[in-house]
């Protein structure tokens, strides 16, 4: 019998993709979504963003695997096959691209550009001054695998680190905290918040006015984890009243951000579409090839979603 993987990806990379898997998963056919053949020979998705109840139609599927880290764009179906592993994507071509986004946009909010990009408007020579990485004391939610390279990204650059998980954790020069008050703790100590949590129903809506409020006056944000946690008005009010300095989004309640939102023009927002990592088809393949591998040599699977705890 045939044996199939199905390959959905939103950015067309001119077969990048499929000629690397094709060469490294040469027992496997390699089907590019819509041409899916006969459903009967799909035996593995790997896919991002898939049509709601698409994975159903796959009669033998063993493993979907989430060419993104995220996996709200599958959890989010009420039709995912529930008795078959769901895989994130962990690779180092998504991590380095997030580490270099984290440290770069830490960097713009940590050399006060915010305040710099609003003056050069108004045609403003201003000087607001410098403090050493080491007394900006950055706060990181979601210490795992995009979290915790964040952390070494920003340590290699002298900041001084907070990070919060939701299980108790320790790691070399981060005070991390866990739980609820854990959180107000990290908020309390913050001047920049970067959050990199997935979204679960326990994250929508975690940085709103309450929780923002306790940052302290003049800190920044920046969110790259999932536009669902950060409460935007919110954000924006603070920003109006002075509490907060300034913002990096690159995730949105509502993507593409809508024409007419704020957050394109405000000069204290550095924004960008959903961007700030992705997969790199080369080491991705690689990552996705060796777990199949393993899989088909009945070994487990690594990184498999835990859908209890929603990521
Ligand atoms: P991981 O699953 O490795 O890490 C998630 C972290 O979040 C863990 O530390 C986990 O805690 C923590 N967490 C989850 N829920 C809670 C909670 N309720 N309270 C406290 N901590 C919580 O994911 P990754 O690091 O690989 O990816 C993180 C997210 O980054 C993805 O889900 C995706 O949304 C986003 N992303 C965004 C991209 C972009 O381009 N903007 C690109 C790639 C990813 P614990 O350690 O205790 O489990
Ligand atoms: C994501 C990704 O999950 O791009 O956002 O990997």
């Amino acid at each position: 019998m045939t044996q199939a993987l199905l390959f959905k990806t939103d950015i067309d990379r001119g077969g990048e993709w499929e000629g690397h898997l094709a060469r490294l998963l040469p027992d496997l056919e390699i089907r590019t979504w819509p041409n899916k053949g006969d459903p009967k020979d799909i035996v593995y998705a790997a896919v991002w963003q898939p049509p709601k109840g698409e994975l159903a139609h796959y009669p033998n599927l063993k493993a979907i695997f989430s060419l993104g880290a995220g996996i709200d764009h599958l959890s989010s179906d009420p039709d995912l096959p529930k008795n078959i592993p769901v895989v994130r994507m962990v690779e180092p071509g998504l991590t380095q691209g997030m580490v270099e986004y984290v440290v770069m946009t830490a960097l713009y909010l940590h050399r006060f550009m915010p305040a710099y990009d609003e003056a050069r408007r108004r045609h403003d020579w201003i000087e607001v001054g410098q403090i050493a990485t080491k007394d900006r004391r950055i706060g990181i939610l979601g210490l795992g695998v995009l979290g915790s390279a964040c952390a070494e990204g920003l340590l290699k650059m002298g900041f001084t680190l907070s990070g919060w998980s939701r299980s108790e954790k320790a790691m070399p020069q981060v005070r991390c905290h866990h739980g609820a008050a854990g959180l107000e703790a990290l908020l309390g100590e913050s001047k920049i918040l970067v959050s990199l949590l997935p979204r679960t129903p326990e994250t929508e809506g975690l940085l709103n006015r309450a929780s923002l409020e306790k940052l302290p006056k003049g800190a920044a944000v920046i969110n790259v984890g999932r536009g669902a946690t950060l409460v935007e008005d919110d954000l924006l009010a603070l920003i109006e009243e002075q509490h907060l300095s300034g913002a990096a989004l690159d995730v949105f309640q509502q993507e593409p951000l809508p024409k007419e939102s704020p957050i394109w023009d405000h000069p204290r927002i550095f924004m960008t579409p959903h961007c700030a990592s992705m997969t790199i088809p080369e080491t991705a393949a690689q990552a996705l090839a060796q777990q199949i591998k393993r899989h088909q040599a009945g070994a487990p699977l690594d990184h498999v979603v835990d859908f209890l705890r929603g990521y």
